[in-house]
């Protein structure tokens, strides 16, 4: 599970980039300075580890994590090749989430491809050039089907005026059975995307003018908007533990991994606490593979406790003599927060 940063260039892509992931990626004050893509991973910031901690006082905490993929900036012309190529598109189809990085902030000795500073176009330069990518890919499609009635082509038909009204796919009012016919098509626009308004000051910009314009078009694709100030941020990180605050950086962690669909279990010992993260809606049966290969080989069931009432009670046993401990099959769903100890065969 990927999240990839995209943008204009020069928006802070890979500052964003190296303060989530602890990497140093070249990030400097002129356009197309990435080329080849930044991959990295980030803990996901999770209070619920350090509240185990009051409880359990081990030696680490070990959060889980997810990856980031920072991309070369787009320009108008992407699509077809302008810029740097149309490699980054490969890049983007291989991500589940976008961060999409929209600068507001002014610093004029910072070279804006666009010549001004203008957050509006700039978001729709970015959104065009995704969407005729999608319209290309779906005009492909339409033309190699032959049978013109069936639900599939009557969809991508749809889809195709979609998005020739300027409208990300991710807009579309699908039936729920519908999106299967054109996951293999890897569409751009379809993908959960994050933005992020880049500020000069996150102290007095966080309601300026470009910025609740880019929350009501987000608002419209029921996407959530990030705002925050990279200058600040960067600052930020040299003075605190960075994983522990409330910064604008975690808040787009948290957000990244909540649309990434994912959950989280945990399990705890005197060395270590330790969050895992899984698909939601995967079993008991399935969430053993990540810890270890050989728990779902050997697995007999999983102890489950969930997070609220260990926190209730205090300890496993606690829990476990209160009722709230129980045993969860195969088959089992789990919660987000469970903390889990597995049974198996050796
Ligand atoms: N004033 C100011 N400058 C910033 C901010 N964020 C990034 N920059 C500067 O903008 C320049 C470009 O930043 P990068 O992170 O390299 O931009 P990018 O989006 O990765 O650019 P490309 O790789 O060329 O697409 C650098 O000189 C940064 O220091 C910010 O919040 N405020
Ligand atoms: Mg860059």
């Amino acid at each position: 599970m990927k999240c990839g940063i995209i943008g204009l260039p020069n928006t802070g892509k890979s500052t964003l980039f190296n303060l989530i992931s602890n990497s140093k990626a070249l990030s400097e004050n002129f356009p197309f300075c990435t080329i080849e893509p930044n991959y990295g991973i980030t803990n996901v910031p999770d209070k619920r580890l350090y509240e185990l901690k009051k409880f359990i006082n081990p030696i680490k905490i070990i959060p889980y994590k997810i990856k980031i993929v920072d991309i070369a900036g787009l320009i108008k012309g992407s699509h077809k090749g302008d810029g740097l190529g149309n490699k980054f598109l490969s890049h983007i189809r291989e991500t589940n989430v976008i961060i999409h990085m929209i600068r507001i902030f002014t610093d004029v000795s910072v070279i804006h491809v666009e010549g001004s500073i203008n957050p509006i176009r700039d978001k729709e330069i970015i959104d065009l050039e995704l969407q005729l990518k999608d319209l290309e890919t779906i005009e492909k499609r339409l033309e190699k089907e032959k049978n013109k009635t069936n639900q599939s082509y009557i969809l991508l038909k749809k889809v195709s005026s979609f998005l020739k009204e300027g409208k990300n796919i991710r807009m579309f009012p699908f039936q729920d059975h519908e999106k299967e016919f054109i996951k293999d098509l890897h569409l751009l626009t379809i993908k959960p995307v994050i933005y992020v308004c880049n500020v000069e000051d996150d102290n007095k910009d966080c309601n300026s003018f470009y910025v609740k314009i880019i929350k009501k078009m987000g608002e419209k694709e029921k996407a959530p908007t990030i705002v925050l100030s990279l200058k600040n941020e960067s600052m930020k990180k040299k003075k605190e533990n960075f994983h522990e605050h409330e910064s604008g950086i975690n808040k787009l962690i948290k957000k990244a991994y909540q649309l990434l669909n994912l959950q989280t279990f945990f399990t705890i010992g005197k060395k270590e606490i330790r969050g895992w993260s899984i698909p939601n809606h995967w079993t008991a049966y399935q969430a053993s593979s990540v810890i270890h290969t050989d728990l779902k080989k050997g697995f007999l069931c999983a102890e489950v406790i969930h997070y609220k009432d260990f926190i209730k009670y205090g300890s496993s046993e606690k829990a476990k003599k209160a009722g709230k401990m129980f045993l969860a099959g195969k088959n089992s769903f789990l919660q987000d927060g469970d903390l889990i100890h597995f049974r198996f065969n050796k």
